[in-house]
Order: structure tokens, then C-alpha cells, then sequence
């Protein structure tokens, strides 16, 4: 089996564009969720009025402008979804040290990024402009601003990369599902590199209503933006809207080591399961989660003793964390696994950076590479009391602080609408 490892990172997040400043600010314990009642006046009558926006500045400073990574013809052409991948990808390539010029390097060298909703924004806009004006009224360039795997396209166009051009969309699995088929794409032998991730800007009034009458957003903390995403935390309500990319450059090993590229962690195991159960709630056991968890286990040959980091899926639902951590716990203890709860670490990134949908298991896939790069757990913002003891709350959910640990393998899950669950298990290289 050809193994595959991580050798580039690349994100545009709400706490920075730019991985390195996210990071950094991630483990400083930074917040970057904000009120969105400027946003526009449809936002201000919106019961959730909390988001996760990429902040907007100059790219010196770690924010987010278009012309800073596009020239306006393109900028014109992409959807903002697309915008930040092509920043991602480009930081992540650079990061990877992988810029292919000849021909069998650009034909091994593939693009699958896929995000969760797309473009939300050009189609509300289009759709109110046609039902006003008519035929005349829709622009050529709809259709490229609308579909979702333009994100992908527009990055093979502007690296000449000629192998597998493809785009997931899972809901909030789609980051890691186009991380772990990347993988496999290497593995089988179909590339020698992947450029990997999900990216998602959705943050639209019509957007946020949807999931508010899902009842799936926090509502209760308004008037408090960096307090309302609490994964794990007894006060959880729901999850915050995020929006952002992450890319990562993966690489068959041998390829990597020939070229001498810096290894952040390898691509150990992957698996996919499916709750078939219900369209938007989990199963109140996790077996979901804990299918996924264990096939990913499975592929990587590794006990669950020897995982020593979890980065959950956990939103801060009142339904979704508690399945979760109680998949978590069933799969890593016993026999083979830890002997008491105490000795399992889980975080939730989305503390501090709200859900970034189907971006999320992309962001989260290097959030654990960095992790077990820097010996470093991330923190999970504002868990001042985990959960009811009914829900079984007494792992190690690193709150608050981050906390210093070598890592030697860890998981990182994501969960979608419609009962899709998804788990990659990374590994320190070695
Ligand atoms: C949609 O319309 C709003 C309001 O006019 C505007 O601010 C926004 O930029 C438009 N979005 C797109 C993608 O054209
Ligand atoms: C599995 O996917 C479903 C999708 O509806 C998600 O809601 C659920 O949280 C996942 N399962 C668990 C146990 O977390
Ligand atoms: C603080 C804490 O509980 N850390 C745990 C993290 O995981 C390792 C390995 O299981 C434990 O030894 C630590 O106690």
C-alpha cells in the first residue's frame, strides 16, 4: 500500500487569513466569532445574530481582501466559496514547496476540493433579479459563480494540474471526506499529490434563517458573540455559522522524501459510515460516529490505546456533542484502549472558530496535523462546566488553555446532514 502524508497547509479561518496567524491565535485562546447585526438589516431580525466571518483587512496583517491573492478579472468570475480556496491552495502549495513544471508531474498532481452549500449568495440574488426582470437580467457568468466544484476547477486552471479534478459535497463532512478520497487517490495510484480541503461562505440572512427553523444555531448569546459556540459545556445551544477554507497538500511518501518536503503527520487510516437514521439529527448512542471511528482504527492498524488526541466533530449541540462523546468513550476505552476516561484528550476547535461547514473537517484535518506537529492540544473555548454527569462528561477536553502533549496519533471527525459520518486517524511520521 503506497502510505501518503501531509506536507502542506493552507486555511483562510475567522481568526486570520493565513494558517500560521490562525494557529497562533488558536492556541492564545482567541475568539473569532462576532455579531453580525451590521452585517445588513435582514440579519438584525434573524434569531441567531453570531458568526465566525473571516476578518477584512490586508493579508500583511493576517486578513482577508480579495486583491490581495486575485486579480479583478478573476475575482469577477469566482464565488467567494471559491475565492478562499484558491488562497488556501496557494498557501499551501507554497508551504509544501510544490510548484510542478513538467508535464508527468503536472499530470500526477490532482485538485478535490468540495464545499457544503456553494454560492447561496448568487443564486438568492439571481433568482429575485429573474423573477423581476427576466432573461436579460441573469448573468453570463451564473452558472461559474454557482456550481460547487468551480473551487476545484479554478485551482487545476491556475496550476496546470492535470490529474483527478474533483469536488465532495457531504454537508459538514465535505472537507474530510475530500481529504480522506484524496488519499485514497494516492494510495490507488491515480496521483502522486493531492491538493485537498473544503471551503464554504455562506454567511447569508437566508442561510442562517434555514438552519435557525432546523433549530440547529445558538440563539441565546447575542449579545456575547465570543461566548456562544461551547462545545461540551453544560450552557451549549447550538451551533455557530462559520465560514473559510482549508486546503492541504498530500503526498505519496516516497515522492516526499525524494524532494526532501517537510512531513506534518501522516494519513494513517479513514473511515466512513452512515447513522441511517434521521435527516438531521444523530443517533442518541453516536453509533455513527463510533462506526466511523473504528473503521478508521481498523485501517490504520491502530489500538485504541495509542490514540492519544481526539478533535471532535462536536458543534456545541445539546444532542450532537453528547452522541459524540459517547462514541468516544466507547470506542477508546478498554482492553485494548484506555483504562479510565481521564486519560482521553478531546477538543472542539469550534469554540473559537464557530462551524465551518464544509470547510470544517478540512480546517480540522491541519488544526490536527499542527497538533501533532507541535505537541500541542488546541483549546476548547468557553467550557466552563462540561456537560450533565447524565452525559457522561470526564474526559480531558484541553478547556479553555491550551495544554502541551506529544501526540503520536490522533482522530479528527466530521458529521453531516443526512447521517453522513466520516474520521481520519493522523500518525506522527516516523
Ligand atoms: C447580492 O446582492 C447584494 C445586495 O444588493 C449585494 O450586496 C451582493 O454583493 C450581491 N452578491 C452577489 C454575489 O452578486
Ligand atoms: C452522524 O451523522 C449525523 C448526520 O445527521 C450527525 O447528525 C451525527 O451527529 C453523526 N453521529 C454522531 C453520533 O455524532
Ligand atoms: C490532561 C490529560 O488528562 N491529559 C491526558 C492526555 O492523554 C494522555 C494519553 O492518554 C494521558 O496520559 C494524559 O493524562
Amino acid at each position: 500500500m503506497r502510505r501518503v502524508v501531509i506536507t502542506g497547509l493552507g486555511a483562510v479561518t475567522p481568526l486570520a487569513a493565513g494558517i500560521k496567524t490562525t494557529w497562533r491565535r488558536l492556541i492564545d485562546s482567541s475568539s473569532g466569532l462576532v455579531s453580525t447585526s451590521e452585517c445588513g438589516p435582514q440579519f438584525g431580525s434573524l434569531p441567531s445574530r453570531v458568526a465566525g466571518l473571516v476578518p477584512l483587512g490586508s493579508r500583511e496583517d493576517g486578513c482577508w481582501q480579495a486583491k490581495d491573492w486575485l486579480p479583478a478579472s478573476e475575482e469577477r468570475q469566482m464565488a467567494l466559496f471559491a475565492q478562499y480556496a484558491i488562497a488556501a491552495a496557494e498557501e499551501a502549495l507554497n508551504d509544501a514547496g510544490w510548484h510542478p513544471t513538467s508535464q508527468a508531474d503536472l499530470e500526477n498532481t490532482g485538485v478535490t476540493i468540495g464545499s457544503g452549500i456553494g454560492n447561496l449568495d448568487e443564486a438568492y440574488n439571481t433568482s429575485v433579479a429573474f423573477h423581476t426582470g427576466g432573461y436579460r437580467k441573469v448573468s453570463p457568468l451564473f452558472v461559474p459563480r454557482l456550481l460547487i466544484n468551480l473551487a476545484a476547477g479554478h485551482v487545476s486552471i491556475r496550476y496546470g494540474f492535470k490529474g483527478p479534478n474533483h469536488a465532495a459535497t457531504t454537508a459538514c463532512t465535505t472537507g474530510l471526506h475530500a481529504i480522506g478520497d484524496a488519499s485514497r487517490f494516492i494510495a490507488f495510484g491515480d496521483a502522486n499529490v493531492m491538493v485537498a480541503g473544503g471551503s464554504e461562505s455562506c454567511i447569508h440572512p437566508l442561510a442562517i434563517a434555514g438552519f435557525a427553523r432546523a433549530r440547529s444555531l445558538a440563539t441565546d448569546w447575542n449579545d456575547n458573540p465570543a461566548a456562544s459556540s461551547r462545545p461540551f459545556d453544560r450552557q451549549r445551544a447550538g451551533f455557530v455559522i462559520g465560514e473559510g477554507a482549508g486546503v492541504v497538500v498530500l503526498e505519496e511518501l516516497e515522492h516526499a522524501k525524494a524532494r526532501k518536503a517537510n512531513i506534518y503527520a501522516e494519513i494513517k487510516g479513514y473511515g466512513l459510515s452512515s447513522d441511517a437514521y434521521h435527516m438531521t439529527a444523530p443517533k442518541e448512542d453516536g453509533e455513527g460516529a463510533f462506526l466511523a471511528m473504528r473503521q478508521a482504527l481498523k485501517h490504520a492498524s491502530i489500538k485504541p490505546a495509542d490514540i492519544d488526541y481526539v478533535n471532535a466533530h462536536a458543534t456545541s449541540t445539546v444532542l450532537g456533542d453528547a452522541a459524540e462523546n459517547k462514541a468516544i468513550k466507547r470506542l477508546l476505552l478498554g482492553p485494548d484502549g484506555k483504562l479510565s476516561a481521564s486519560e482521553i484528550n478531546i477538543s472542539s476547535t469550534k469554540g473559537a472558530l464557530g462551524h465551518l461547514l464544509g470547510a470544517a473537517g478540512a480546517v480540522e484535518t491541519i488544526f490536527t496535523a499542527l497538533a501533532i506537529h507541535h505537541r500541542t492540544l488546541p483549546p476548547t473555548l468557553n467550557l466552563d462546566q462540561p456537560g450533565d454527569p447524565a452525559e457522561d462528561f470526564d474526559c480531558n477536553y484541553v478547556a479553555k488553555m491550551a495544554q502541551q502533549q506529544p501526540i503520536g496519533a490522533a482522530l479528527t471527525n466530521s458529521f453531516g446532514f443526512g447521517g453522513t459520518n466520516a474520521s481520519l486517524c493522523l500518525a506522527k511520521y516516523s
